[in-house]
């Protein structure tokens, strides 16, 4: 049981009251107090649900689910934003997804800012035109592998075509153009792009050209290559003996997106921006999913021998378990400089869609105790575990979203487990299912979702964390108050943190901000009066 030191039910009442009631009351839906031995069946939690206006999120949009997050990594491809400048320029390399060039060729585009710069005369005539010639142009000019283009809110609201515009110039210019109909406006937040971008590429990518992969081939599904965790993951995964055909969508080339249904197996790291994506491809090739965390060490250690259980292979079995004894036993020592230092320290996180959960892991492992976790936009089955609800039937964003109709394909679908053994491996839990976060949340905890700035103010007054794990739009106002704030979305560009080196690399960096003197010196405006005034001339 964890001691928050505040009685959580009352603090629940005491946050929700600065709102008005009928705020309040909807709030209050999104906050849960962890009960003790609730498997996760018995509390539920609202989420997915539209931000009330005028509450300060931290969520984004549509077009950063799809472009941001799922398809702007691919390095080897033009991303083009159909759209007025800024949403273009504001999204420019906010993004810490690693890429390293592939092959002679050794294309790469990431460093670009591709978009049309729409105008007041677009807005009124149309766009389509100058759509046309921005890919013509990028096209002629760069030779990329395929090029993206990235609808965002003005183009859905006068109705440019840009699905007709992409397929007129995949059969002009010979190279593949994907549309996405990502507008900002889309769904509540940037849940609704992920499955926006997971329909195209299914549609249009996945299949489409052959590779021969071994018998142990994986493909990571959801791992973006933020501060370079996928060289990581690769790197473990290669020295055990296990083939990763495609990551999505970290170091990415488009040909992996293409070719990525040779794998035997889908690993799944971040459940919320790709679970359609695993089940599709389930459906229509016949590869298996299971869910990991790479995040971690003992996560780490425990995904990897999911793995061996999947593949039922005595030797790389063996491997694997030599892998992990020598990586864990030399992290193991990196750690011990800081252990002392971390331990019992305690924690808040509040980030995105899956790493408020992998990264409980993490500080576990560093003896970290997690006292408030929650998501930005992930939906109750990330809270709650699967077993819940299937994902799919209850995406309320979904209705913006065409449902892509998946059978299996008779050409190319094969078993990749003999029937019995699947089903052995699905009771165990290894296969389709995974916990929400609040299975890894006990008593003593708080769980909420899609947290505003004065929650997070209300939190720091009467917890006082050693440290908050969040994001940029609210780093800095966590440390005007004195609390260090870690970004677990850019790593503060740091990283890798994920596996077996990543473990390290986090205790140090965490490490070094928790015991800075400088939080002790900090004296803030607001501490020794209000900081705003108002006049009538202002
Ligand atoms: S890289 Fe992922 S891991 S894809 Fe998702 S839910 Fe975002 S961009 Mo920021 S860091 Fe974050 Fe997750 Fe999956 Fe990243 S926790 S919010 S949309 N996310
Ligand atoms: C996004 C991308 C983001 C933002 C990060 C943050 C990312 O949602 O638009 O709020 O710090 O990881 O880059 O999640």
């Amino acid at each position: 049981k964890t001691d928050p030191g505040v009685d959580l039910e009352s603090f629940v009442d005491e946050v929700t009251s600065l709102y008005p009631p009928k705020v309040a009351k909807k709030r209050r839906a999104h906050m849960v107090v962890r009960k003790d031995g609730d498997p996760g069946l018995a509390q539920q939690i609202e989420a997915n649900t539209r931000t009330v206006p005028g509450i300060i999120t931290q969520r984004g949009c549509c077009y950063a689910g799809c472009k941001g997050v799922v398809i702007g990594p691919y390095g080897d491809m033009v991303h083009i934003v159909h759209g007025p400048v800024g949403c273009s320029f504001y999204a420019w390399l906010t993004r810490r997804n690693q890429f390293r060039a592939r092959g002679e060729a050794g294309k790469n585009y990431l460093s670009y800012c591709f978009t049309t710069d729409m105008q007041d005369e677009d807005i009124i005539f149309g766009g389509e035109k100058k759509l046309a010639q921005a890919i013509r142009e990028a096209a002629a000019i760069f030779r990329p592998e395929a090029i993206s283009v990235h609808a965002t809110c003005p183009v859905g609201l006068i109705g440019d075509d840009i699905q007709a515009v992409a397929r007129e110039l995949s059969k002009e210019t010979g190279i593949p153009v994907m549309a996405f109909n990502c507008e900002g406006y889309k769904g509540v937040s940037q849940s609704a792009g992920h499955h926006i971008a997971n329909n195209k590429i299914f549609d249009m990518a996945l299949g489409t050209r052959e590779r021969e992969a071994g018998r142990f081939s994986v493909n990571v599904l959801g791992e973006y290559n933020i501060g370079g965790d996928a060289y990581e993951i690769e790197r473990v995964l290669e020295k055990c003996g296990i083939e990763v055909v495609a990551t999505f969508s970290g170091n990415s080339v488009y040909e992996d997106m293409c070719t990525a249904h040779s794998a035997n197996l889908n690993l799944v790291m971040c459940h919320r921006s790709i679970n359609y994506l695993a089940e599709m491809m389930e459906t229509k090739f016949g590869i298996p999913w299971m869910k990991v965390n790479f995040i971690g060490m003992r996560s780490m250690s425990q995904s990897l021998r999911k793995i061996a259980r999947y593949f039922d292979d005595a030797a790389l079995t063996a491997r694997i378990e030599s892998v992990i004894a020598e990586e864990e036993a030399r992290a193991e020592t990196a750690l011990a400089a800081y252990m002392p230092g971390l331990e019992g320290k305690t924690a808040m996180l509040f980030v995105g869609g899956s790493r408020a959960h992998h990264y409980m892991h993490l500080m576990r492992d560093l003896g970290m105790e997690p006292l408030v976790a929650g998501f930005e936009f992930a939906h109750r089955d990330d809270y709650e575990g699967r077993r819940v609800i299937p994902t799919i039937r209850v995406d309320a964003d979904s209705k913006n979203i065409e449902e892509l109709k998946v059978t299996a394909d008779p050409e190319r679908y094969r078993p990749r487990l003999d029937p019995a053994y699947r089903e052995q491996l699905e009771r165990e839990g290894l296969l389709s299912s995974y916990e929400g976060m609040w299975d890894d949340m006990g008593e003593g905890t708080l769980v909420i979702d899609d947290v505003s700035h004065v929650e997070i103010e209300k939190l720091i007054h009467r917890m006082n964390p050693d440290i908050i794990c969040s994001g940029i739009k609210d780093k800095y106002v966590i440390e005007k108050f004195g609390v260090p704030c870690k970004q677990l979305h850019n790593y503060d560009y740091s990283g890798p943190y994920a596996g077996y080196e990543g473990a390290v690399n986090f205790a140090r960096d965490v490490y070094a901000m928790i015991h800075s003197p400088a939080w002790k010196l900090t004296r803030s405006p607001f501490d020794t009066g209000p900081t705003l005034t108002a006049g009538l001339n202002d």
